[in-house]
Parts: structure tokens; C-alpha cells; sequence
């Protein structure tokens, strides 16, 4: 069994489509393991998406991330980093795949309207950065 980290962005919550987010998650066989709502300060922001620093499209990322609500969610299922990522598509909702939550849900490549862990170390990072030690260790 393996988690990841995914997370419902801003203009996906705005449109109501958390539920049908999580939904697809769990259709693929990826459990519910922790879910949270909250709204990131830029701070947050900034050190949630550190490695893209300096990147050109950073500073609209971080505007846009901070913008509105967001849902954090832990997932935990065999494969679960893959197989998360393969249920929200490419990055650039132009290239995601039919029946993808970004195909379906994202509005640009910054409000693509999920974000997933890309590897199980960072999916421990990104874990901890949106759920104390004990609210994991509980499940
Ligand atoms: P993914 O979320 O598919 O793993 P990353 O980690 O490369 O993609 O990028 C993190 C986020 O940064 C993406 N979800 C997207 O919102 C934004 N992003 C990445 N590349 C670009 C780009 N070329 N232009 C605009 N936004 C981008």
C-alpha cells in the first residue's frame, strides 16, 4: 500500500467539483485516508511549490493557489502516486486524456484543477506539509 498527496485546487472548488474530484479517486480503487479544506497563504504557497522558484509561471501559481479554497486530501491505494496522476491527466489540460479529471475540470495549465504527489518520497513530504503527524498515524 503506498499514499499520495493530491490536492483540489481553487478553480475546482469554486465550480463545485470537489465531490465529483474525489469521486473519481475513488472509483479507480484509491481510498480516503485524510481530507481537509483550507485557503494557503502565499507563504504556504511559496514553500508548497519551492522547486518551481524562479520558474515563469511561479508567481501566477502562487497567486492562483492562493486565490480561493482548496482541498488536501491523503490517498492510499497499491500504486497510488501512479495511479492518481494517471486518473487527473497531463499538466496542460490540452494533452490530458479523455475520461482525465483535467480533461474534464482543468481551465489552463496553472488552474488545472488538481495537483497529485509525482513520486512516494514527495508524496511524504506533501503529506506532512497538509497533516500532522498524528492526524496520519490515527488512520
Ligand atoms: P503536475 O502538477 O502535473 O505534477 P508540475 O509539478 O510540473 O505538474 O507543476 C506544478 C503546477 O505548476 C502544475 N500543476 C501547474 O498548475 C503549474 N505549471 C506547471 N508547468 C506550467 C507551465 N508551463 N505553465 C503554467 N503553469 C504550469
Amino acid at each position: 500500500m503506498e499514499r499520495t498527496l493530491c490536492l483540489v485546487k481553487p478553480n475546482a472548488t469554486a465550480k463545485n467539483h470537489i465531490g465529483e474530484i474525489i469521486a473519481r479517486f475513488e472509483k479507480k480503487g484509491l481510498a480516503v485516508r485524510g481530507l481537509k479544506m483550507l485557503r494557503l497563504t502565499k507563504t504556504q504557497a511559496e514553500a508548497f511549490y519551492a522547486v518551481h522558484h524562479g520558474k515563469p509561471f511561479f508567481a501566477d501559481l502562487v497567486d492562483f493557489m492562493t486565490s480561493g479554497t482548496i482541498v488536501a486530501m491523503l490517498l492510499e491505494g497499491d500504486n497510488a502516486v501512479k495511479l492518481a496522476r494517471e486518473t487527473m491527466g497531463a499538466t496542460d489540460p490540452a494533452k490530458a486524456a479523455e475520461g482525465t479529471i483535467r480533461k474534464d475540470f482543468a481551465d489552463s495549465m496553472t488552474a488545472n484543477a488538481v495537483h497529485g504527489s509525482d513520486s512516494p518520497e514527495n508524496a511524504a513530504i506533501e503529506g506532512a506539509f497538509f497533516f500532522s503527524k498524528a492526524e496520519v498515524t490515527l488512520l
